[in-house]
């Protein structure tokens, strides 16, 4: 997905072992069953078989993986299972094999080849074939009940359920505060049932990543950034405090609006936290569907993006509509038909959207099978796991997209998010199969974002997105305002979530803790929480995808810090001269050359230095952030004068001690 199933959390198919029909030849099976390597194979060779042996296998994992997300059944379970379990024996068998080569003078491709193959995976797998099964089922199973997660009431005739898209749009778009508490209570229902599942999960990948050799799974995953775990830690903990101060202000500029909106009684719980459920999202991570309540000035400067979008639904609706009726065809499945294909169209002009940003850079249009074999609407005959991945099927051009796509803003920036991994694929797909992966894991989640960045209201307006704009400090600040709501509430989001993680795994968090936690940090961190307390009988941890998903989440923090030095960076190639906010490089064939070569690179070399030649420097750094939004910054510091801002949480980890802001300068 770039949560790139291939080689993260994921699965294999077996091919029936027919271990009779094997030629003599064949050197003897380990354990696993996987055959020792010829004792004469250089250090070179090996990387160089590893490099074929991952190709095929990381296409056969691909495919089962496809089929389990996007139909969910019990068949398609265990395939997926079986493919992952195969896939992890393979890569427990390379990094055995890599031992060989401890302590050996080596190229510095062979030596960063080999470490790079000892973190392919984020689910590292116990040796033991049966724990290794089990573990693969767990993790199938998990994700499968997320993909099928739905939230019921009502008994009889009045029975209703409601999948995750739909709670998504009560919280999105109704302001009643009972509907959206139902909404956010009833999808945190579906999670319930995997808290043992994770916890034996998390047993077990501990357990894997031991025997490689780590102290526990979450310093694997924070092994991954060409400096030492503590390192790693240490510079989310440094990026954090940059960008707090702006966090603080946005949050108390919600809070404001939230008691004017619902009451100060409604509008903020206890420590003057924001009420989990009416942040707009499930999960609180980004606030842009509270437009309504934030806008800062109404009617300055058109950013109604969705209006555009249903106006596009609706057209196409009536062109299938008005379609002849097929011989046959009642009028009533005409009607389906139509309201089917005009989804499908709709959504696929969204895609053709975000394509044609990249092709002004002047990228290659995305190949024909994306087209065909791409997941673009949610089907109506079967469960699949809606959340957005991009899927880089066979390292050859067989990429896709896997998205429930319906017509608005949200929808349509994170097509923009997923191509942004599709074409890092693409561009890296001409090296050797280790290296086809990001420089680290938030470069590829930042490189669709950065061209986010670039869609501001001209270029929105120039492609008929939004009406014409004004040039109003009213307007910038609207336009600044949009952007923090999900660039900025998102920071504090993305770095809890492995925060909880990597205290599951250390054991500093406990099972019998695991939802306490999970809120002690989001209090901390996002100075949010639930209106009642969540006992221990929830798993609310399991609500968000990418835990039971398990795919690490450190990487979008890095992203949201790491996009904005490269739009910074992209916007200079453009020769464009400005405030960084206004700027897009939409069109620059010279932004679209720099951002190319950094691509094509993957992870063939330290990450450090991918970035300098993008960027010249070679640290992330969250300057280009603030100097973005250094209006929005000061104008809410006006805003915010008359307010106690900052929250404390009733919880033992407290946060920001509430302070009075100071008046702002001028
Ligand atoms: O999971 C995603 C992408 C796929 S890599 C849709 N994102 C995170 C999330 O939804 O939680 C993008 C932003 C953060
Ligand atoms: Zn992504």
């Amino acid at each position: 997905m770039t949560l790139r199933p291939a080689l993260l959390a994921l699965a294999i198919v077996g091919a029936l072992g027919l271990a009779a029909c094997k030629p003599d030849a064949t050197p003897a099976p380990t354990t696993s069953g996987i055959p020792a390597p010829p004792a004469s194979e250089t250090a070179d060779q090996f990387v160089a078989r590893v490099n074929d042996e991952l190709r095929n296998i990381s296409a056969e994992l691909n495919s089962a993986q496809w089929l389990s997300s996007t139909y969910i059944n019990s068949d398609s379970e265990l395939v997926a299972a079986k493919a992952n379990e195969r896939w992890l024996t393979q890569l427990n068998a390379w990094i055995e094999q890599s031992r060989r080569f401890d302590g050996q003078k080596l190229s510095p491709e062979t030596a960063r080849s080999i470490k790079l193959i000892k973190l392919m995976t984020a689910m590292p797998a116990p040796k033991d074939p049966a724990k290794l099964a089990e573990l693969t089922r767990i993790a199938t199973r998990m994700e499968g009940m997320y993909g099928a997660g739905s939230y019921c009431t009502g008994e009889g005739e009045a029975r209703r359920c409601r999948d995750l898209g739909q709670l998504s749009d009560v919280l999105a778009t109704s302001r009643d505060y009972d509907a959206q508490l139902d909404a956010f209570n009833g999808w945190h229902t579906i999670s319930q049932p995997m808290r043992k599942d994770y916890t034996r999960f998390a047993q077990l990948v501990n357990e894997g990543a031991k025997e490689m050799g780590f102290a526990d799974a979450g310093e694997m995953w924070r092994s991954g950034y060409d400096m030492t775990p503590a390192e790693l830690a240490a510079e989310t903990d440094r990026l954090w405090d940059q960008v707090k101060p702006l966090y603080e202000q946005l949050h108390c500029y919600a809070r404001g609006k939230l008691d004017a909106k619902y009451g100060p009684d409604k509008g903020e719980v206890a420590g003057g936290m924001l009420p989990a459920h009416l942040m707009g999202n499930m999960w609180q991570q980004e606030w842009g569907n509270l437009w309504d309540i934030m806008q800062p000035y109404p009617g300055a400067g058109s950013l109604d993006v969705n209006f555009a979008l249903q106006a596009i639904a609706h057209a196409d609706l009536t062109s299938e509509r008005n379609k002849p009726v097929d011989t046959g065809e009642s009028a009533a499945q005409h009607e389906v038909n139509a309201e089917r294909a005009a989804a499908l169209d709709t959504a696929k002009k969204m895609a053709e959207r975000a394509q044609d940003f990249y092709v002004s850079l002047g990228m290659q249009k995305l190949p024909q099978s994306y087209w065909e074999k791409s997941q673009f609407i949610k089907p109506l005959d079967r469960d699949v796991v809606c959340h957005a991945s991009a899927w880089d099927m066979n390292m050859a051009g067989d990429v896709r997209t896997k998205m429930c796509i319906n017509p608005t803003e949200e929808d349509l920036t994170t097509i923009y998010h997923e191509l942004g991994h599709l074409y890092y694929d693409l561009a890296y797909n001409k090296q050797p199969p280790i290296f086809q992966n990001a420089a680290h894991d938030g470069f590829h989640e930042a490189i669709g974002d950065t061209i986010v960045l670039a869609m501001t209201p001209n270029y929105m307006h120039s492609v008929g997105l939004v009406g014409a704009q004004q040039q109003s400090h009213e307007a910038m600040i609207n336009a600044q305002m949009r952007m923090a709501l999900s660039k900025v509430a998102f920071l504090p989001f993305g770095l809890m979530i492995d925060r909880w993680r990597w205290g599951v795994f250390d054991g500093s968090i406990k099972p019998e803790n695991y939802n306490k936690a999970w809120w002690d940090l989001k209090a901390k961190y996002q100075g949010v929480a639930p209106i009642s307390p969540r006992g221990e009988t929830y798993f609310d941890p399991g609500a968000k995808y990418h835990v039971p998903a398990n795919t690490p989440y450190t990487r979008y923090f890095l992203a949201r810090i790491l996009q904005f030095q490269f739009y910074k960076s992209l916007c200079d190639a453009s020769g464009y001269k400005g405030p960084l906010y206004e700027c897009s490089f939409y069109g620059s064939k010279e932004a679209g050359e720099k951002y190319s070569a950094m691509l094509s690179k993957g992870a063939s070399q330290p990450w450090q230095q991918t970035m300098k030649e993008l960027t010249g420097g070679e640290k992330m750094d969250a300057s280009a952030v603030l100097e973005y939004f250094a209006p929005l910054q000061e104008w809410l510091k006006q805003q915010n004068s008359t307010q106690q801002c900052g929250w404390t949480s009733s919880a033992s980890s407290t946060h920001a001690n509430p302070q009075p802001n100071p008046p702002a300068a001028g």
